[in-house]
């Protein structure tokens, strides 16, 4: 438990502590559903709905830190299309550990691609329905690269970019429901990667439950 609490504060202090800029064009769009309007179609005011035939669904994901809690789905919910039906189905949805703060997992797309927009979805009826998550890029062609750099390094010095940070909670309030967001760029590309790394950490510490519900990440390439 003790190395837990660690990472948390860890991931924590990476959240909210000194990071470097991030590319200025990146347009992140957080769109939300109330959990008195979200239904399983996911359907967003201009956020797509998530796809099942996109570039992350052959993507090979790998879990680079944390532990995912067994009441959920593994790494394969994230990409394969399938969504939960119901605002509360731990089986159809990607969470970390209860009582930890977050982690982190890689994406290989298998091969560098135009990547025009990377969207993130989640259901949850209460604090587990925000998002709140960083994403980094990488071609994997630098010499320093590393495909999975621990929770407790700085991917930035190990061949990736910083795209974006995400932090879909509500200023005040309850933000439960359905979130959906879509990372674009003003010049029609995030750019040509091959490789995203994820950390999605916790909405709150105020109980072990802060784990977001991941029902689907979609990498959508260049046509
Ligand atoms: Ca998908
Ligand atoms: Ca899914």
């Amino acid at each position: 438990m003790k190395s837990k609490i660690a990472l948390m504060i860890l991931m924590l202090a990476m959240l909210f502590g000194i990071t470097p800029a991030v590319h200025a064009q990146v347009k992140i769009t957080a769109e939300y559903n109330s959990v008195s309007t979200a239904t399983k179609a996911f359907n967003f005011k201009t956020v797509p709905p998530p796809a099942s035939d996109d570039a992350a669904s052959k993507a090979k994901l790998v879990l680079v830190d944390g532990e995912l809690d067994p009441n959920g789905a593994d790494l394969s919910a994230l990409t394969d299309g399938v969504l939960p039906t119901d605002e509360d189905e731990p089986a159809k949805n990607l969470f970390f550990n209860a009582g930890t703060g977050g982690g982190r997992f890689s994406m290989d797309l298998g091969s560098a691609i135009e990547i025009v927009r990377i969207s993130t979805y989640s259901w949850h009826p209460n604090t587990r329905g925000p998002q709140v998550y960083k994403v980094w890029a990488s071609d994997g062609t630098g010499s320093n690269f590393n495909s999975a750099p621990k929770g407790t390094n700085d991917p930035t010095a190990y061949g990736w970019k910083l795209i974006a940070v995400v932090d879909t909670r509500a200023k005040q309030g309850d933000d439960g429901g359905q979130h959906g967001v879509s990372l674009t760029d003003a010049k029609g590309s995030l750019g040509k990667y091959r490789y995203l790394l994820f950390d999605f950490y916790v909405t709150e510490t105020a109980d072990d439950y802060g784990n977001t519900f991941y029902s689907e990440v979609d990498v959508v390439a260049k046509k």
